[in-house]
């Protein structure tokens, strides 16, 4: 695996030099924050990207995300344009050398929790998610009630795009990701890119908006949409751990057997209840995902690629972006490579 770690650009209060001297970490995964959704990402803005990361001494090994337009979700005419813009942003890609694109396909809300400072009995804080905190939300006057959406929508766009999505249901929304895929996938496949679809976080609807990458028989069907090898995933343990129904290493063994994983997420999240759970740290004794046996799944399937921790808790006094302190991610990935090392060797 390429140790790998997540770096919001250089506004990212943690700068590359500090993730240079976690042992091992080798790979950058990043994006450019500023471009507006459905503008194509041009070569020269990201080569800059690509420069800061390499002046560090590390490699730009994951884009993550180039954003898809709510248009293209819901299968507007305004999709063939902004899926022309979307091939130009992974021809960019190409032109790089910068090799996995992670991407979803989540209408209007990407990760959701009801609680950003769920308090664990160490005192560390974590991110939180309960259903019937969830339902408790009123959208009606917009994001401003739902923790780390706050100033993403107003009301009137907010509701203008939920009514659109009252038409989307799973097997629409379905048909215009294979729309999408059959006009992306060629081009990732020509530049050397390789795709990588995150599952929904949590994975299970919400708001009555439809979720589809949610587990085996969707990752499956996924990676069938359009039979190419740049037609893959990126195995989030944390969002399909939420459900207890995924067995996660059996997926990993099964995608990885077909050569479909292209980047890992690993984290741990404990089930409290149902669609209920809390964020954890990342050992498998911490939460309901046993990691181990993810990695060694991925390990067997001859997975070879970048693997991130994701996310961290806040400990020691840290403040920041929910999920994305330094500390605890930084303890996730010495943890993965711990694992990673041990099956490694045990095999010589
Ligand atoms: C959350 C992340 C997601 C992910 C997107 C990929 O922390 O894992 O926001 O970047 O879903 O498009």
């Amino acid at each position: 695996m390429i140790p790998s770690f997540r770096w919001f650009g250089p506004t990212d209060p943690i700068p590359l030099a500090y993730i240079r001297q976690i042992p091992g970490v080798r790979g950058v995964v990043s994006a450019l924050y500023d471009v507006p959704v459905g503008d194509p990402w041009r070569r020269e803005r990201l080569g800059t990207l690509k420069g800061q990361i390499e002046d560090a001494e590390l490699c730009f090994a994951v884009v993550e995300s180039i954003p898809v337009h709510e248009d293209i979700k819901l299968g507007r005419p305004a999709r063939d344009r902004l899926i022309e813009h979307y091939c130009t942003s992974v021809r960019s890609m190409g032109e790089l050398g910068v090799p996995v694109l992670c991407y979803n396909f989540m209408p209007v809300f990407d990760w959701t929790r009801t609680d950003l400072a769920h308090r664990l009995p160490d005192g560390s804080t974590a991110l939180a998610y309960d259903d019937r905190a969830l339902a408790a939300i009123d959208l009606s006057r917009g994001t401003g009630e739902l923790p780390g959406w706050a100033a993403a929508y107003g009301a009137g766009e907010l509701q203008a795009l939920l009514a659109a999505y009252r038409a989307v249901d799973a097997e629409r929304l379905w048909d215009n990701l294979a729309y999408f895929l059959e006009r992306v996938v060629p081009v990732a496949d020509q530049a050397g890119v390789r795709m990588a679809i995150h599952p929904d976080d949590p994975p299970w609807p919400i708001f009555g908006l439809p979720r589809i990458i949610t587990n085996a028989a969707a990752l499956e069907r996924l990676v069938a949409l359009v039979d190419s090898p740049a037609n893959g995933v990126t195995f989030c343990t944390g969002s399909l751990g939420a459900s207890p129904e995924n067995d996660l290493p059996a997926m990993a063994r099964r995608l990885g057997d077909l050569g479909r994983i292209h980047f890992a997420h690993c984290r741990n999240i404990r089930i409290t209840g149902p669609r209920r759970f809390h964020e954890t740290a990342h050992p498998s004794a911490s939460g309901s995902v046993d990691l181990l046996q993810v990695l060694r799944a991925l390990r067997d399937a001859g997975f070879a690629g970048p693997v991130r921790p994701d996310h961290g808790r806040m400990i020691w006094g840290e403040t920041g972006r929910p999920g994305y302190g330094l500390y605890d991610r930084a303890l996730g990935v010495m943890y993965l490579q711990g694992l990673w090392e041990a099956l490694e060797r045990s095999e010589r």
